[in-house]
């Protein structure tokens, strides 16, 4: 494609009018002819470029999959995540950035329309339909020794849970560690990886993956009836940018606090946006697994829960049934 590309779509997105073809090719140096040609295989890719003789052209919608251009505008002026690296199509988009994060010691995301090996936790398959969800790792570079780690799912959490309601007006709930539910539903889980040594903390990678506009019967068909989409629950399409960029500065400012704060500052909050209280459930870590209920979450992040039997049992991140 026209090395022109790039800039035309980055011209067309930051101006909010119509812009005509010889305006374009003088402000970038090229010719009317190569901005035709972009414009086409824009609209190709799922762009709406209106066009109106006289005016010029202007960008009427993006398309539903991820433009690396388009993205990268949308998280410029973010603190720290404000690059992205982008993919059609990935085996995971943690592998991917896994694979790039000794490139550079700043912070960035990976994102991709559709995974092909998406995983849970202990190699659980994650289902990824193209286009259908937000697949993303955040890389992120704390100075922290490993302790601290702990705490770092339960910032994370939040600030998932707080753009579901905050930002769409849909009532979810944090399962502890990793799952966000609507009802008894889930709507996105989430690992963290970290790459560390003796000093500390090198990267965090953490992979996140939140289902935007499935249908039901989309979810049945790849055997995930206990999955919902945010589309499901609010009867809305999700635009995918939008939530993009919502996320990425809650995710900035809970890791901020993550870095600066003791979890106690926010627990009670947590706690409250947390289903798992007052209800009999089976934990279940490595070979241990016990029925009990959770009665409080230390400052450490572990799990307090109480069995049948009434001893107290730790959890740093057990598998919940619910
Ligand atoms: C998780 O694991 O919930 C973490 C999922 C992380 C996925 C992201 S997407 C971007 C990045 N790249 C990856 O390859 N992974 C991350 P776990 O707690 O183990 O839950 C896995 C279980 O959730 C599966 O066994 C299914 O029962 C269920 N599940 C699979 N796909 C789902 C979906 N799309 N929505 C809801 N539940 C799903």
């Amino acid at each position: 494609m026209s090395k022109y590309k790039h800039e035309i779509v980055n011209y067309l997105y930051r101006n909010d009018e119509y812009l005509s073809g010889q305006h374009i090719a003088e402000t970038l140096n090229c010719s009317r002819v190569t901005v035709k040609k972009v414009i086409d295989q824009l609209r190709k890719e799922g762009f709406e470029i209106e066009s109106i003789s006289n005016k010029g052209y202007k960008i009427a919608k993006i398309p539903t999959t991820w433009q690396e251009d388009i993205v990268n505008i949308e998280l410029k002026d973010n603190l720290l995540l404000n690059r992205a690296i982008v993919q059609t199509q990935v085996d995971s988009t943690q592998i991917l950035a896994k694979a790039h994060v000794n490139d550079t010691d700043n912070h960035f995301i990976v994102l991709s329309d559709e995974q092909t090996k998406g995983r849970g936790r202990f190699n659980r398959e994650w289902s990824s339909l193209k286009s259908k969800g937000l697949w993303m790792s955040v890389v992120l570079r704390p100075d922290i020794p490993i302790q601290k780690m702990s705490t770092f799912n339960l910032f994370i959490s939040l600030a998932i849970q707080e753009v579901i309601e905050q930002h769409y007006h849909i009532q979810c709930k944090i399962k502890w560690p990793n799952d966000i539910y609507i009802g008894n539903k889930k709507v996105c889980g989430f690992l963290t990886e970290m790459i560390a040594d003796t000093d500390g903390v090198n990267a965090i990678i953490c992979g996140i993956g939140i289902n935007l506009n499935q249908t039901q019967e989309e979810f049945d068909k790849v055997n995930q009836s206990r999955a919902t989409s945010l589309n499901i629950e609010n009867g809305k399409p999700i635009e995918p940018y939008q939530f993009l960029s919502v996320l990425i500065k809650a995710i900035e400012q809970r890791y901020d606090q993550f870095l600066n704060l003791p979890f106690s500052e926010i627990k009670e909050l947590y706690k409250s946006k947390s289903m798992i209280w007052n209800k009999t459930l089976t934990y279940t870590e490595g070979n241990k697994q016990i029925v009990g209920r959770a009665i409080d979450i230390q400052d450490n992040g572990f799990l307090t829960v109480i069995s049948e039997d009434g001893d107290l049992h730790q959890f740093m991140s057990a598998d919940i049934e619910i």
